[in-house]
């Protein structure tokens, strides 16, 4: 791909109109496009990357065993009137009627529609648990649709679901998915922080949000800052495993502002470890028993005896991931982007030194192009009539993580390579790439 073909429409500035550097980054180079309040296209840079975000939440699904599927974005009011939410959504809800006059809504998020799929087809506790996924749109007519992406109207979800026989097994799926959630966002390079959370309109006793540290982020938190440190890495599928790991998060105070107790936290956590801060809430797990499951009759046999099933959800904000991971990785102060090298819309800018009718350098980035694409490289070759100091930097903040200059300096098969804000080094291509490959596995 050549930068002069690509659509990345760059602004010279900052957009006022942007108060955080998510937005502001994300208006600046061209990732997404505002179409209506809180609606926005996605454009290639943007795309790629969320993406590349929702196919490591997707393998992280799949591999702690839930099943793809894909529901629509429009449903019908009837099974939001047998949960008893479709009166209690309220505004946030957007509905719609067809030409029959029939109640249609845009779907803010899928217990009801996912219970109607499971309770007319699984009928015995023998088929249990059943873990079900699916990465769609989502629309919620938020009053004040603000920060981008972050907070839109419409956004880009993976919610998931677990049916299950009783409590026990229940709590097992719950923790099944606190773990995948743990594993997904340290490969998108993220801290993030489970925190028992309040459970708002999707109902049920038991939650957990998971947050990443920024000033820009809209929940408040109160935590012990010895969670930081909890290390996860190897957990089993099993029982035991998964609730120990849980417990290590737990022995830990660490709230979202709606379940604060002043005096629990001055008791609990040492002054020294008290932390008070804000976050980005990218994922959110609820345990509901059977709260959709008993008005809906989503019920398994179970020796000649009926048992509602018991259920979760599981969310993950896959769009705003995108403004997350910038928020948790911008360097404010030099304008300079880093995308981690899993989501990167590119590994690696390929930048010739341009002279007037020679084509020596492009050729050379041609071949250096085919060659990266053949090790799963993803690159771009910067073909415009720019100079170079201004192409690493519109790269710097584009946050391309490599940089490849094909230039005057280049020394036989060696050339100048930079990570973003690092040091440069002269290499041959071979070098560049195993190198580019080292980092991407880490
Ligand atoms: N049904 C449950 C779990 S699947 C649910 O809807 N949970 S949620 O309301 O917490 O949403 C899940 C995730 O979607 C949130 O953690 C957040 O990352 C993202 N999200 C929620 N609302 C918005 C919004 N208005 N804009 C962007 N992302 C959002």
């Amino acid at each position: 791909m050549y930068f002069s073909k690509s659509f990345v429409p760059i602004l010279k500035n900052n957009p006022t109109e942007a108060k955080i550097k998510s937005h502001q980054l994300m208006l600046r180079v061209g990732m997404i496009k505002q179409s209506s309040a809180g609606i926005y296209s996605w454009l290639p840079l943007g795309f790629k990357v969320m993406k590349k975000i929702e196919q490591i939440v997707r393998e992280e699904q799949d591999r702690i065993g839930v099943q793809e599927i894909l529901m629509p974005t429009i449903q019908s009011s009837e099974i939001w009137k047998e949960s008893g939410r479709y009166d209690d959504y309220g505004e946030e809800m957007l509905r719609i009627k067809d030409r029959q006059n029939r109640e249609m809504l845009y779907g803010p998020t899928n217990e009801e529609l996912v219970t109607e799929i499971f309770r007319s087809s699984i009928k015995s506790y023998k088929s249990l648990p059943q873990l079900l996924y699916h990465i769609q749109w989502k629309f919620r007519d938020e009053l004040r649709p603000r920060f981008g992406i972050m907070r839109c109207r419409e956004f880009y979800m993976k919610d998931a679901y677990s049916f299950d026989l009783n409590d026990d097994e229940a709590l097992f799926s719950y923790n099944k998915f606190f773990l995948s959630y743990l594993r997904t966002f340290k490969r998108l390079n993220l801290s993030a922080i489970p925190m028992a959370a309040d459970t708002g309109p999707i109902g049920g006793n038991l939650s957990h949000e998971f947050i990443i540290l920024a000033d820009t982020g809209e929940s408040k938190i109160f935590t012990d800052k010895r969670i930081f440190n909890v290390e996860s890495s190897s957990t089993l599928l099993d029982k035991n495993s998964l609730n120990d790991l849980r417990k290590q998060y737990e022995k830990y105070y660490s709230v979202t502002d709606e379940k604060f107790d002043r005096q629990e936290f001055e008791k609990l956590v040492p002054e020294e470890f008290r932390v008070n801060t804000k976050g980005i809430e990218v994922g959110h797990i609820f345990y509901f028993g059977d709260k959709y499951s008993k008005p809906m009759n989503a019920a398994v046999d179970f020796n000649g005896k009926k048992e509602f099933v018991k259920m979760g959800s599981y969310g993950i904000g896959v769009s705003r991931l995108v403004g997350a991971i910038i928020e948790a990785k911008y360097n404010d102060k030099d304008e300079i982007m880093k995308w981690p090298l899993s989501v990167a819309p590119y590994h690696c800018a390929i930048i010739p030194m341009i002279k007037k009718n020679d084509t020596t350098n492009i050729e050379k980035c041609n071949k250096i192009f085919e060659y990266f694409k053949s090790k799963n490289i993803d690159s771009i070759i910067d073909d415009t009539d720019e100079n170079i100091s201004a192409k690493i930097k519109k790269f710097n903040l584009i946050g391309i993580p490599y940089q490849l200059i094909i230039g005057n300096k280049a020394e036989g098969d060696l050339f100048e390579f930079s990570e973003v804000n690092g040091k440069t080094q002269k290499l041959n291509i071979e070098d560049v790439a195993s190198q580019i490959l080292k980092a991407k596995l880490n």
